[in-house]
């Protein structure tokens, strides 16, 4: 079968203050679309396209008998048009990740096919059945998938123009316990925290490197989760190849043991999510991270039920006392399927259903504590404040970009 496989991802929506290009290479590959391409059958034809580096894709121009469509809400508008028209053509149509996961009702109605959670046991199937005409329009994973991830494919990065990045992308877990009512991947990974096997991972960090030596940034939801014998083991096996990479972590499990451990062991990045409220809890974290001489990347979301005005100057002085080299700024979206959304929906504090808004730049609900209009002109100020820090460039260059 001739399958293309579609990151959906341009134009580029609304208004995003992070600068995630360095003028040409984006920041990092998603790893959706590279699992699922591993587990294509011997025969099949796969290329992958990626509209943040290859351009907007032209759907006459496409051939293929089945065309798989990754998108993230914002995204949602254009993959249905890619979608109506591929159909039009003929083209099989399967929609797959976090949107199309959490509301799955409105994915059918643009695709024949709609895979619900992770693609890795479904992606098969879809293509059987669809190659023998008895598809379904919808195959669902297990919502709360448990156990190890030590059946993870290989990933088939050599069909992403790895050059068109800034760093290579790996995960070493996935799954999170926690339960954030925001959260729009808990339905994709479930409660479950799932680690992969260290010499798995190690070997594909290998190959990574022998692809093009570049940082690798670990991009599950929080690294390691605490377990610091697997964070020992995989940072001094990552230290002893030589590999320059960075990693995402939660205020909650950051502690200082760890924070030296990783810095021993070559880690140069700490992305943490931070809210601006300033609590102990989260400074002693930003202050654990930059103690063991670590860069950070301080990744903020504004607009939570607690926030109130004095966050953005919150925000502000974090950055500028902890010297954070990059930051990314977001205002809470009420995503579609989440908990949040829902309530939010139900509260009738949802100001607009225009997807294309809900790039986390714009301002789509009604805070409790402040006006919408307060949360975006906030919002707005603290990007001009750190505007210089809004570039990934400096996450990549502090992982060792040269
Ligand atoms: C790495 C990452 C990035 C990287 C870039 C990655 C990329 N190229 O898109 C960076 C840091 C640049 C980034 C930026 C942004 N990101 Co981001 N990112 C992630 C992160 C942490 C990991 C993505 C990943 O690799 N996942 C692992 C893969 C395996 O999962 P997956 O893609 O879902 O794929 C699985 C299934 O979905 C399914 N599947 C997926 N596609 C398909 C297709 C088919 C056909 C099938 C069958 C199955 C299938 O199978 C896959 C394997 O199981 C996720 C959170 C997360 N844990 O997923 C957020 C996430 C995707 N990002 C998000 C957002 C909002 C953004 C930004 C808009 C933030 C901002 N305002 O700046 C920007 C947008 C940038 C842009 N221009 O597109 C949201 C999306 C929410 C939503 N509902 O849309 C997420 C979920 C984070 C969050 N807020 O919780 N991001
Ligand atoms: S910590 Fe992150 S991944 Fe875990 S539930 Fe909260 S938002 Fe989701």
């Amino acid at each position: 079968m001739r399958i293309q496989l579609v990151d959906v991802g341009h134009p580029l929506p609304g208004r995003s203050w992070t600068n995630w290009t360095d003028g040409g290479r984006f920041a990092m590959p998603s790893s959706g679309l590279v699992s699922i391409a591993s587990l294509s059958r011997p025969g099949d034809d796969v290329a992958i396209h990626d509209e943040k580096v290859d351009g907007p894709l032209d759907p006459d121009a496409v051939e293929a008998d089945v065309v798989g469509l990754s998108f993230k809400t914002m995204y949602a508008p254009r993959a249905y048009a890619l979608a109506d028209r591929l159909r039009a053509r003929g083209i099989a149509v399967v929609a797959g990740g976090v949107h199309a996961t959490n509301v799955p009702d409105e994915a059918a109605r643009h695709a024949d096919v709609v895979c619900v959670g992770e693609g890795e046991t479904l992606w098969r199937p879809i293509l059987d059945d669809l190659e023998r005409g008895v598809a379904r329009d919808r195959y669902t994973a297990p919502l709360s998938p448990r156990g190890p991830l030590d059946t993870l494919p290989w990933q088939r990065f050599e069909l992403l123009r790895t050059d068109r990045y800034l760093m290579h992308s790996v995960q070493s877990a996935r799954g999170c316990s926690f339960d954030c009512e925001f959260c729009p991947t808990r339905l994709m990974f479930g409660s479950t925290y799932r680690q992969r096997d260290i010499d798995a991972l190690c070997a594909e960090v290998r190959h990574l490197l022998t692809l093009e030596d570049k940082p690798v940034f670990f991009s599950e939801n929080v690294f390691g989760a605490g377990d610091m014998p697997y964070v020992r083991e995989l940072s001094g096996r990552l230290h002893a190849m030589g590999a320059r990479y960075g990693v995402i972590v939660d205020w909650v499990m950051v502690r200082p043991e760890l924070m030296q451990l990783l810095a021993a062991n070559g880690c140069q990045l700490v992305c943490i999510n931070l809210t601006g409220r300033r609590t102990p809890e989260e400074l002693a974290a930003v202050r654990a991270i930059s103690d063991a001489g670590m860069d950070i990347w301080g990744y903020i979301m504004f607009g939570f039920e607690e926030d109130t005005p004095d966050v953005f100057q919150g925000a502000i002085d974090t950055v500028l006392e902890y010297g954070v080299v990059c930051t990314s700024l977001t205002v809470l979206a009420p995503y579609p399927g989440t908990p949040m959304g829902r309530r939010l929906a139900k509260e009738g504090r949802v100001t607009s259903d225009d997807l294309l808004l809900y790039d986390q730049c714009n301002v789509v609900i009604q805070p409790r504590q402040m006006t919408s209009a307060q949360l975006q002109q906030g919002y707005d100020h603290v990007c001009e404040t750190l505007a210089e820090r809004c570039d990934f460039i400096h996450a990549a260059r502090a992982m060792g970009l040269r």
